[in-house]
């Protein structure tokens, strides 16, 4: 069988890398299947890429914003077309289970329409001003040439909610998406390209950070630049790209923590655990990497909640029925059985699940069993790091300052939720929980895309994604004085 090959999308042309390196890419459900091979970018490509984007700048620039808005709403209309196309992209390249690519692909029609529709607002202000016969407005500008750099776990909606924006913006793009999951990001491109979208102002290459991260950072015609991804990746590119005075925002890691409180309505809390812990294989910033469960219900808590996840359904994302996919890559399965010997070690209870799973169509695919632990401690590593997979670390609490007190005691801050009817301790918890999106009786996943999307502390820098914020970061605000007297 002949192998795909997919290219690059540079200056409005489809090319291979200038040195004509590609590599594989694989489906994590069976290890040895090559869905195609994509370009494997060095700086030379980079640098075309961005040049290709600033020749585009300045008529892009100029076009008005509800035509640029047009051409985004032509490719939300293609993407409703193309659901399940795009959806079973994701899945083969990802693993999540189709009915969560298909989410996703939900939720990336949501974010071109919402930004589509920006380009008849996009407001700035106009103010009285402290001198007569004198007009005070704010008006808005494309910072210019923007990179943005996106993980592999929403290898659709990520790049979704920063190329919108930048767009209606009036930026233009080279857009670099994860290494393992290319493929959704090439099929946004090609559709932006059959909605119209003129040649350079949207360019994808594709290939490992490592050789072309820093030249999307640091080359002097890269403005602001938009990054998805660790935290070690992105404190590291904030602070190159900061060296320079360029605008960036980096969305980071997450250890989100779910409150139980005992008056709370147990089976809405038990659905929201497991779907936030275990949906998605766990491999979302928005995780529920943490429970927090006051003493009075704690035990029957967990054991319903082991209960729940013994009827989760794990397997390939394509079959029906499937709650739960593979790890996305062997590395990072790998990164998941490490820190589950790791929790052993540490002293926590393993209360259920900590295996790869393996046997017949198993062992084709990155698969983890959905794991639990007890008795975990504040200061062990489980309770601290990112694990970015389906690992639940429970804590037992006497009251809820003791429960808002753990949920603080993180380097993160990225989603939080608290279950309780209590509506004094539910404000109290708004008031006090440092994270940047706040659930009360829902799970700690997701959000609206014409919110605010991010996190505080070491889960996110820069100004915030999508909803208007997402405007403030892709423009840059001028301020006029007009003195209309003479
Ligand atoms: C979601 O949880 O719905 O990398 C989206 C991530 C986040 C996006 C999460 N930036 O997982």
């Amino acid at each position: 069988m002949q192998t795909t090959q997919f290219q690059n999308f540079i200056g409005g042309r489809w090319v291979s890398s200038e040195s004509g390196n590609s590599y594989p890419v694989n489906n994590p459900a069976f290890k040895n299947v090559i869905l195609g091979t994509a370009q494997r970018s060095d700086i030379v490509d980079a640098k075309r890429a961005i040049e290709s984007a600033h020749q585009a700048l300045s008529r892009w620039a100029e076009t008005p914003a509800p035509q640029r808005g047009t051409i985004i709403y032509r490719a939300f209309e293609l993407l409703r077309a193309r659901k399940s196309e795009f959806a079973k992209t994701i899945t083969e390249e990802e693993g999540k289970s189709l009915s969560d690519a298909l989410g996703e692909v939900n939720r990336s029609m949501n974010i071109l329409e919402y930004a589509a529709g920006e380009g008849r607002r996009m407001f700035g202000q106009t103010t009285p001003s402290e001198l007569p016969n004198t007009l005070a407005y704010t008006t808005r500008r494309p910072l210019g040439v923007v990179s943005i750099i996106t993980p592999w776990n929403f290898p659709l909606a990520i790049p979704s909610w920063k190329i919108a924006p930048a767009l209606i913006c009036g930026n233009t793009v080279v857009f670099k998406p994860a290494t393992s999951t290319p493929l959704s990001g090439i099929n946004l491109v090609s559709l932006f390209e059959e909605a119209g979208l003129p040649p350079g102002v949207l360019n994808i290459i594709t290939g490992p950070g490592s050789a072309i991260g820093d030249t999307l950072v640091t080359h002097p015609m890269v403005k602001g630049v938009s990054f998805t991804g660790s935290t070690d990746t992105g404190s590291r590119l904030y602070s190159m790209g900061a060296r320079q005075l360029k605008k960036v925002q980096c969305e980071m890691g997450g250890k989100n923590a779910v409150i139980v409180l005992s008056d709370a309505d147990i089976e809405k809390a038990l659905t929201a655990v497991v779907e936030g812990a275990f949906g998605s294989t766990g491999q979302r910033c928005t995780a529920t990497s943490r429970l927090i469960i006051e003493d009075a219900i704690y035990d029957n808590f967990i054991s319903a909640l082991i209960d729940m996840t013994k009827k989760l359904r794990i397997g390939y994302g394509l079959l029906p029925g499937i709650d739960i996919g593979p790890a996305s890559s062997e590395e990072q399965l790998e990164q998941i059985l490490r820190y589950i010997e790791l929790g052993k070690v540490e002293g926590a209870t393993l209360a259920y699940g900590g295996n790869r799973i393996t046997g017949a169509e198993f062992d084709q695919g990155f698969y983890v069993e959905p794991t639990i632990f007890t008795d975990v401690e504040a200061n062990m590593s489980i309770a601290q790091e990112e694990i970015f997979g389906p690992v639940l670390t429970c804590f037992k609490v006497k009251d809820f300052a003791e429960a808002i007190s753990i949920c603080n005691n993180v380097q993160f801050g990225l989603s939080s939720s608290i279950y309780t009817r209590d509506l004094s301790k539910a404000f109290s918890y708004v008031n006090q929980v440092e994270a940047g999106m706040l659930h009360i009786n829902a799970p700690t996943l997701g959000g609206e895309v014409h919110l605010p999307f991010g996190g505080t502390k070491a889960s996110g820098v820069g100004t915030r994604e999508q909803g208007t914020e997402a405007i403030n970061f892709f423009s840059e605000i001028t301020t006029v004085y007009v003195d209309y007297a003479g």
